[in-house]
């Protein structure tokens, strides 16, 4: 299983050519229809509008938000190696508003899950990012039990690999 937070473009980008290595939640049949999608209601209406939705910046609890909240349930059914790709761009690479920290780590559960394997996607092969203090709470949230591993992985790098059809999936990183 993969999860991602601010890397949807490279993770996508790996996973449509590497459909042996990974899944991700888009991959779902849930998942894969209303990806991308941006929906709301109105009030006295029982359409569902796709324009002229409101700018959610200010709104927590946004239809579009609260459905991935709610869908990202499915790290309760992951089990065995999980890996998941974040960004070193982002000031903190494991933010606590991202539905990866707040919902998806959380349900990570030690009876099923054994590893999180992060692959920290990095733009130049010089600093360390696996050392941001963001990861440190990452592995507090973690539940007991599960090992946590973290990767600086060159963007360059996954998407050859994600063409390396010959490379094994493990090998990639
Ligand atoms: O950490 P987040 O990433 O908030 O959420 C990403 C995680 C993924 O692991 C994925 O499993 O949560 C799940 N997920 C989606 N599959 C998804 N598809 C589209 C969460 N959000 C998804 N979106 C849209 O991207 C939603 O509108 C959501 C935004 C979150 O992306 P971000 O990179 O911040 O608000």
């Amino acid at each position: 299983m993969m999860f991602w937070s601010k890397t949807k473009v490279v993770v996508h980008g790996f996973t449509a050519k590497r459909k042996d290595c990974f899944v991700t939640l888009e991959d779902t049949l849930l998942g894969s229809v209303l990806d991308g999608l941006t929906w709301c209601g109105k009030e006295g209406s029982n359409d569902t509008f796709t324009n002229g939705c409101p700018g959610w910046s200010d709104c927590e609890n946004n239809p579009v938000r609260s459905f991935w909240i709610r869908a990202s349930a499915f790290a309760d059914v992951t089990c065995d190696n999980v890996t998941a790709m974040l960004n070193e761009l982002v000031s903190d690479p494991f933010n606590s508003t991202s539905i990866f920290a707040s919902v998806e780590v959380p349900r990570l559960n030690a009876s099923r899950v054994k590893n999180l394997n992060v692959v920290m996607v990095i733009q130049k092969n010089n600093i360390s990012n696996c050392t941001d203090p963001s990861l440190k709470n990452l592995t507090q949230t973690l539940d007991t039990g599960i090992t946590f591993s973290c990767k600086d992985v060159p963007e360059s790098w996954i998407q050859e690999c994600g063409s390396k059809p010959e490379i094994a999936c493990g090998a990639c990183w």
